[in-house]
């Protein structure tokens, strides 16, 4: 929730009137958006779930209020969409190949899908995909770029094969820096030439056991819009690096400088600087692992709930690639903390699971603040953090409201 318009913020959570907490159908019957609207949602995404957030529709940027990331494992039809470009339009699994090849490649090998689930060990990992823009619209001066708020996160359950086995399979030779990425979207000026995305990550991240080449997400064919068939499915850094709609993977003898490779795109400044300042190219670094944030997904902005009754809330908590060590929420806007129930990751960059059960002294009007700290001892800050030009990284503490009696 963005600080700067706090009276937006309340007049928002209770615009949604008396909603109670025990009474879901009644809160999903006050969802803001209209009947036409969410049957136009359906109509024109597909599988997507209509109380999804569309913020921008060329290209498709769609994001995931806080109360639909309530699942432990993430939907496919809850998974917030980062489109750069416009998605292939015929995608046929059986015609569809995968090359790696680059500089530092030993042999240029090619793949259909039925070759990588013949050849290769499957695995299967549920991976934090959170883009790097999540919480831009925090940010003051506000940073152009998609308006996510805090919902352009994902952790669904990804089954394909290892990256690395596949690099090896071809040859990574001892000079290779990166691996680059190749999608089948389009540009959204048309031109086939070029490329609306193309990202990539060092080699040492792409050899990590849980870098996969994924056609399933939570058992079934990967929803188009989140890249079926085959995309990267890389957790803890920013989900541009995890590159949909796949056809080739270069491995790359220096950093790869494709789309969005270069300029201050997924790039912060080395250095704090003053809010508004200019930064000069050369003062960017590459975004790579995420800072450590969590999500209040039960309740809903905007619940009440009775003086007498205990609340439950919930939610999850990630580290890019560490783990979450603490959690912990306020109801007295962070002059005091409440420890919180945490579980273990079920694999390595996957989100945890966070609850508690919260009494309230008296009745009233409430905030829940949400903090996760990670194994490094680092903490979400309650404000917005270092603001950059692009808007990146806010990793400020969730918030939501509620009135109690
Ligand atoms: N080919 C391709 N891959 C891509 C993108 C894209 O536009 N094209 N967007 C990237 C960005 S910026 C993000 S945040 C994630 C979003 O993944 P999702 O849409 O499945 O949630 O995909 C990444 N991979
Ligand atoms: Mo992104």
């Amino acid at each position: 929730m963005r600080f700067k318009s706090r009276r937006n913020f309340l007049v928002k959570a209770f615009s949604l009137s008396i909603i109670s907490v025990l009474d879901s159908r009644k809160l999903w019957a006050k969802n803001g958006k209209s009947l036409a609207e969410k049957s136009l949602l359906e109509e024109i995404l597909p599988g997507k779930h209509p109380d999804l957030i569309i913020l921008n529709n060329k290209p498709w940027n769609v994001e995931t209020p806080p109360h639909l990331l309530d699942d432990k494992i993430t939907t496919g039809d809850k998974m917030f969409i980062r489109n750069n470009g416009i998605p292939p339009e015929q995608i046929d699994e059986l015609q569809w190949s995968l090359t790696i090849d680059g500089e530092s490649c030993s042999s240029t090998k090619t793949y259909s899908i039925s070759d990588l689930k013949e050849k290769f060990k499957i695995y299967t990992y549920q991976l934090t995909l959170e883009c790097g823009g999540n919480g831009r619209a925090g940010f003051n001066p506000p940073a152009s770029g998609n308006q996510w708020t805090e919902g352009a996160v994902s952790c669904g359950k990804w089954t394909g094969v290892r990256l690395k086995d596949v690099l090896q399979d071809a040859g990574v030779k001892p000079d290779a820096v990166y691996i680059a990425y190749y999608g089948k979207d389009t540009h959204l000026s048309g031109d086939p030439e070029k490329s609306p995305i193309s990202r990539g990550v060092p080699i040492s991240k792409a050899l990590e056991d849980e870098s996969l080449i994924a056609w399933e997400l939570n058992g079934e064919a990967i929803p188009i819009q989140n890249g079926a068939p085959l995309r990267l499915a890389i957790g803890g850094w920013p989900a541009s690096v995890s590159g949909k709609w796949l056809s080739r993977i270069a491995i790359r003898n220096k950093i790869h400088d494709g789309e969005k490779m270069s300029g201050d795109s997924y790039k912060v400044p080395k250095y704090p600087v003053q809010p508004g300042e200019k930064v000069k190219e050369e003062d960017f670094v590459i975004i790579e692992s995420m800072p450590v944030k969590s999500v209040i997904s039960f309740p809903r902005s905007g619940a009440m709930i009775a003086e007498d009754q205990k609340l439950e809330v919930r939610g999850h908590a990630w580290a890019g690639d560490l783990e979450v060590a603490e959690m912990q929420v306020s109801i007295d806007f962070g002059a005091s903390w409440i420890k919180c129930k945490l579980e273990r990751p079920v694999n390595r960059l996957a989100w945890q699971h966070w609850n508690v059960e919260l009494g309230f002294p008296q009745k009233g009007y409430y905030e829940i603040w949400a903090k996760a700290t990670d194994s490094n001892g680092k903490s979400q800050p309650m404000v917005i953090p270092g603001w950059n030009p692009k808007g990146y990284l806010n990793n400020a503490c969730h918030r939501i409201a509620i009135k109690v009696g």
